[in-house]
């Protein structure tokens, strides 16, 4: 792959969305002014669940608020989320990285370890099968995970209304998928904690940092 995949990962309203487009606008600026030796493409902004038409109709069904009678189980969750990631992959990720675009995707493979492993505590080995199985393979080249505490993000997404199906749940069911984030930037080179308390442009600014080293090891002659 000529590509590079950075993928921003977290809780909910811990800023990913706000700070892929700070690192968009950066990026194009930086790209157009500095002409790196080897530089991508383009940039390519998507997410995870909903970046094809395909996982459009699927983001629907995983995220519309549910009642008691109508409820997506967990099980079908995680094979959704699959789903939603293998059709993604393959048609717009790959074909992206294949052509030498830098693509920045709101979350990935390790949503799916936070949230079904260590929010809804399926079995870990599982989801790696699963992952594997939807991504060919194909892992990201820089994670930055948006560290906030639970209570600070889940009051952000508070003050913009309704709360989806994900968010309706209960704050240690949030607190679970804190610790999933946090053992992955344990484990894992190339999984970067940044700190998302700060206000939008210090957080910018973090990321802008680590970013300008990958961008030294990948595109400089
Ligand atoms: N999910 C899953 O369970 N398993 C999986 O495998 C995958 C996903 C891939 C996706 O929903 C849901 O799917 C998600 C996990 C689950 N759970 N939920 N719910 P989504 O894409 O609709 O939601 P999200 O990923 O959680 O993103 P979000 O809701 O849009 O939040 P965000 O992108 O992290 O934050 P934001 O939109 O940039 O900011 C949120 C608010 O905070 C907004 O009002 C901003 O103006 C404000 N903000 C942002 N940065 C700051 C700072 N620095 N200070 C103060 N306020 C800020």
């Amino acid at each position: 792959m000529r590509g590079k995949l950075i993928v921003f990962e977290g809780i909910e309203g811990s800023g990913k969305t706000t700070q892929i487009q700070h690192l968009r606008q950066w990026l194009e600026n930086r790209l157009a002014d500095e002409g790196l030796a080897h530089a991508p493409t383009g940039i390519i902004v998507t997410r995870q669940p909903g970046g094809t038409s395909v996982g459009q109709q699927i983001r629907q069904v995983l995220l519309q608020p549910s009642t008691d009678t109508d409820s997506v189980t967990s099980t079908s969750e995680l094979l959704l989320y699959a789903a939603d990631r293998a059709q993604h992959v393959e048609q717009v990720l790959v074909p992206a990285l294949k052509s030498g675009h830098l693509v920045l995707c709101d979350r990935y493979t390790a949503s799916t370890v936070a949230y079904q492993g260590y929010g809804r505590q399926l079995d870990l080995a599982l989801i790696e099968t699963l992952n594997t199985i939807a991504t060919q393979g194909l892992t990201s080249d820089l994670t930055l995970w948006l560290k906030l505490d639970v209570a600070t993000g889940l009051g952000r997404m508070a003050a913009r209304g309704q709360a989806d199906r994900i968010e309706q749940a209960g704050i240690e069911f949030h607190r679970r998928v804190h610790a999933g984030f946090a053992a992955q930037a344990q484990g894992q080179t190339g999984f970067i904690a940044v700190d998302g308390s700060p206000n939008a442009t210090t957080v910018a600014q973090q990321i802008q940092t680590i970013v300008s080293t990958y961008l030294e090891q990948w595109y400089a002659p």
